[in-house]
């Protein structure tokens, strides 16, 4: 099934230049650009994306963090890419992700993971509805995807 979802490049990524070698994993994948845009997140948006960590102790933090700096905010488009580019991100902790992954090549502390993918199809919906409009996810035919879907 070709799915959307939303991946976000968190501040620290865009501070340590990681943005590039970030996105060639998704495009080497075959995963399909659908919209992208540096951003700075509005606090009261950084709130209600992470809204079902509201009241944890980690969460005041969380939103300074993630409002600290650019966003690389992006939607891909695959097959069963929700749950896959989980996979490609690795474990919460970059201390339990797998070498291979992003947060297990690039990052050492979950407080700075340095990417963000939607946990669902369900999510990555609300996600995206919450970072884009309409007009800004680009729907177009790419003459390499023969190779890529039999
Ligand atoms: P996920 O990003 O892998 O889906 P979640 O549990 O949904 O992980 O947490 C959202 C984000 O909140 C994490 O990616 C991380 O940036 C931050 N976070 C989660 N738990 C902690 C923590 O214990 N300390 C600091 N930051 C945390
Ligand atoms: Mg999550």
């Amino acid at each position: 099934m070709i799915e959307r979802t939303f991946v976000m490049l968190k501040p620290d990524a865009v501070q340590r230049g990681l943005m590039g070698d970030i996105v060639a994993r998704f495009e080497a994948k075959g995963y399909k650009p659908v919209a992208m845009k540096l951003m700075r997140i509005p606090r009261e948006l950084a709130e209600r994306h992470y809204g079902e960590h509201k009241g944890k102790g980690f969460f005041n933090g969380l939103i300074d963090y993630i409002t600290s700096g650019p966003v690389l905010a992006m939607v891909w488009e695959g097959e069963n890419i929700v749950a896959d580019i989980r996979v490609m991100m690795g474990k919460t902790n970059p201390k339990d992700a797998m070498p291979g992954t992003i947060r297990g090549d690039f990052a050492q502390q979950t407080g700075r993971n340095i990417v963000h993918g939607s946990d669902s199809v369900e999510s990555a919906k609300r996600e995206i509805d919450l970072f884009f409009n309409d007009y800004e996810l680009v729907s177009w035919t790419r003459s390499v995807d023969p190779w890529l879907y039999e």
